[in-house]
């Protein structure tokens, strides 16, 4: 009798394992995922689910961080186009490479001409690789070695131009513009990069996994868009971000050498010549026109079918001042220029749940890695957060780190933003009490240890500049500010 029951207990026992066992199976992504991999030009968090702006509309991005994770705390390695891309495709840091600026190309750096890039591991490991729009930085790769980086490439698209400018900013680069241009969203790039993504899409050969990698061009400048897009956002209703007068008072000089001499204008040259509200509305049109193009290919990607073995990942190169500071534009190492969106949504990942874990663009080649099952690349800078996109809260013990030229870094934690130059000279914000990075804490004692546990996560490498490295970099000659060699006047800084 014993006996008996102890059986049919088993049976019992057999039935729930195999129900189980289905549903586990269920619940699992496919063994090698595809991937639409997103990357937007100088997007800060003016994103909807990010609540960087309260007015910015990006119906798409926010429909696709329903479907997956959302970091509310994610930070890129360079906060400028060449070295962040070059970061996040080869999984190390900056300091790592000695690539910091607009030049040189990432296979001119000797620690990157033979690495094995992101898309190479995937297309090594049996993936079928697509890159259209912006993913390498522009020029970064020369035309006869692209077959190397990936097996197909759409189109690049550049930004299409008005025969004048309409801004007449302090540069003369003819991309630090604004306005409404063109009228048709058909001619835009992001359009055309939009097409290109779809008809892969639509074309796709199912006998093999893909890497799609798709790079918006907006909301890089020229901050171009048609009407209907500024139609979005009146002038007069405008929410302006949140500037502090004197804020620079508290920050080291030595942080101005980052910032100088840039194209883009200063929040003074904006106020006087009345562009201040004018560029915040192209830059806030811009967003939503490029989400608008994010839509098209999520349309695209559901339609295919393949979206139950597709995983979307979404992201900016970095992010974008506005006024903050007393400047636009990227180039610095607070909160404004470091965070980004970065968004995971597919098969295995949590629905509609937001992370607030301090990661890192680095994370990006450990974890598709980990997500396809495929072996651990050794010797990468980041690390994986495919943990996170299971259980957004697990335990996750490192900071964010953002580099700019030569051992200038940022250290991002929870609740910190620490920042040290290659001077030494510091600065320290608690973004628990001051999200504006207004009141620079480094010099208060009380904080000495915050500075000092925040301080042990530097780089221990921190290479000099590859040959070639074409930096706006200012030189301190023993107190002296020195720009190609003459020196500047302190007037000329605050420019
Ligand atoms: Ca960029
Ligand atoms: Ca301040």
């Amino acid at each position: 009798m014993k006996k008996d029951i102890a059986q049919r207990g088993n049976g019992w026992l057999i039935v729930l394992t195999v129900l189980l066992l289905s549903a586990v199976t269920m619940a699992q992504p496919p063994a090698k995922p595809n991937y639409v991999f997103i990357a937007v030009d100088d997007l800060n968090d003016w994103v909807g689910v990010l609540r960087g702006h309260p007015q910015v509309k990006t119906p798409n991005i926010d429909r696709l961080a329903k479907r997956g994770v959302t970091f509310t705390n994610a930070h890129t390695q360079a906060p400028l186009c060449n070295p962040s891309r070059a970061s996040f495709l080869s999984g190390l840091r900056p300091s790592t490479t000695g690539l910091y600026t607009l030049q040189p190309g990432v296979r001119s750096v000797p620690a990157l001409q033979t690495h094995v890039m992101l898309p190479q591991y995937l297309a090594a490991h049996g993936y079928a690789t697509f890159t259209a729009g912006k993913i390498y930085h522009d020029g970064s790769i020369k035309p006869n070695e692209r077959a190397n980086e990936f097996d197909e490439w759409g189109a690049a698209s550049p930004m299409p131009y008005p025969a004048q400018k309409f801004v007449n900013s302090p540069d003369p680069i003819k991309a630090m513009d604004w306005g409404i241009f063109p009228a048709n969203d058909e001619e835009q790039a992001d359009w055309k990069i939009a097409d290109s993504a779809i008809q892969y899409l639509q074309s796709a050969k199912r006998d093999k996994p893909f890497f799609l990698g798709v790079g918006f061009r907006l909301p890089h400048v020229p901050c171009f868009a048609s009407q209907k897009w500024f139609d979005l956002y009146p002038e007069d209703k405008l929410v302006m971000p949140p500037v502090k007068a004197n804020d620079r008072d508290d920050v080291p000089e030595f942080a101005w050498n980052l910032h100088w001499k840039l194209p883009e204008p200063r929040l003074s040259w904006l106020e006087k010549n009345n562009q201040w509200r004018p560029l915040v509305r192209a830059y806030l049109a811009t967003i939503s026109l490029m989400d608008s193009q994010v839509g098209r290919v999520l349309d695209a990607l559901d339609a295919s079918g393949m979206r139950d073995n597709t995983i979307v990942v979404l992201f900016s190169d970095h992010g974008w001042h506005l006024g903050e500071k007393g400047i636009t534009g990227k180039n610095t190492l607070w909160e404004r220029s470091t965070r980004v969106p970065l968004i995971f949504a597919g098969p295995g990942i949590r629905q509609n749940v937001l992370s607030h874990r301090p990661v890192e663009l680095l994370a990006l080649y450990p974890t598709l890695v980990e997500l396809s099952g495929l072996p651990e690349k050794k010797g990468l800078d980041g690390h994986s957060v495919a943990k996170l996109l299971k259980n957004p809260n697990a335990t996750w013990q490192w900071p964010a780190l953002t580099t700019h030229n030569q051992n200038n870094h940022s250290v991002r934690s929870e609740r910190w933003r620490y920042i040290r130059y290659a001077d030494g000279s510091e600065e320290l914000y608690d973004h628990r009490n001051d999200p504006n990075e207004w009141t620079n804490l480094a010099r208060d004692k009380k904080h000495a240890k915050v500075l000092q546990e925040h301080a042990r996560w530097l780089p221990a490498t921190n290479l000099p500049p590859v040959a070639g490295s074409a930096a706006r970099l200012l030189v301190n000659q023993n107190g002296v500010w020195m720009w190609e060699g003459k020196p500047i006047r302190r007037e000329e800084l605050e420019r």
